[in-house]
């Protein structure tokens, strides 16, 4: 099967093939990796080598209900709120499109634990914050948090890109953790990642703002969506290309996502426009050093 996506801002390519990520009934995706001592090792070995895995039922349907009435309150704050916090639709944001409600409109929530004691609490979760100090240690920071709201009828894709293009902190001793809150399948705009793509450093990226991406997408063997249902997780390392399309159904395809860092690593700024100052200090000892 060949896929068609959008590699930077007006480029597509064909990669050969998508498959389906299927967790199937034994490891790498179960059981949740809650509590000492420690994570199973089928999930750290493909996070390793293919710089993802999943966790099924990472939080539960109670937590996921509280987050989502969470994002309508921030929402129903606007706009008496910071103007970085809600991001619209650009479709929304250029009058293009409508929606019935402002929160159809919404693209993300950025950096939505630095202003939302909710989100800053989730964060240190013992479930998510057990993962991390699998991942990357005991020092432990809040590097960037997020909604992701992906609406129906005006969304768009989220360009090719790894994570670390944008934080460029060395080592890469960090990863994303992607919470879904509907049911996220390939039609409503799923996670897709390329696996192994994390083992070759940070490729060329360009553009502005939400476009910035990978200008060229190297040769790799397969791209894997990542369907989840509310609750489940997909864990991900901080080089991995990932990209998600747009939602073509009539249903919301919401998500949470938080990018831990290690406290140990530098960041090198070099006027990188992304260059934001960690959310939060969630563990240990935290004094990221900038050259
Ligand atoms: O659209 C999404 O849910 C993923 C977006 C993403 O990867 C990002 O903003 O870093």
């Amino acid at each position: 099967m060949t896929f068609s996506i959008c590699a930077g801002a007006d480029q597509f390519v064909e990669l050969p093939k998508l498959g389906v990520y299927d967790c199937g009934a034994t490891s790498p995706c179960s059981p949740p990796p809650l509590a000492s001592p420690g994570m199973d090792p089928a999930l750290l070995k493909q996070y390793r080598e293919d710089g993802y895995f999943v966790v099924r039922d990472l939080l539960g349907l109670d937590e996921v209900e509280a987050i989502c009435q969470q994002i309508t309150r921030v929402v129903n704050q606007h706009p008496a709120v910071p103007e970085e916090l809600i991001q619209m639709e650009p479709a929304v944001a250029s009058g293009e499109k409508t929606t019935e409600s402002l929160e159809l409109g919404v693209r993300k929530l950025f950096r939505v634990a630095k202003h939302n004691a909710f989100f800053r609490q989730l964060a240190s979760h013992e479930s998510l914050v057990a993962i991390a100090r699998e991942l990357i240690g005991p020092d432990i920071l809040l590097i960037q948090s997020m909604t992701l709201m992906k609406p129906p009828g005006v969304s768009v894709e989220k360009i090719w890109h790894q994570d670390n293009a944008y934080f460029r902190v060395d080592p890469p001793d960090l990863f994303g953790l992607w919470i879904a809150c509907d049911e996220a399948t390939v039609e409503n705009g799923c996670m897709h990642v390329m696996p192994g793509s994390h083992l070759g450093g940070i490729v060329e990226h360009a553009g502005p703002g939400d476009l910035y991406g990978a200008t060229t997408i190297p040769q790799v063997e397969e791209v894997v969506a990542i369907p989840l249902s509310p609750g489940d997780a997909l864990v991900f390392h901080g080089e991995l290309l990932h990209f998600t399309p747009p939602n073509q159904t009539a249903s919301r395809r919401r998500a949470v996502q938080y990018h831990y860092v290690s406290g140990t690593v530098t960041r090198r700024g070099n006027g990188n426009p992304f260059d934001y100052d960690p959310e939060a200090v969630i563990a240990g000892r935290n004094e990221i050093k900038r050259i």
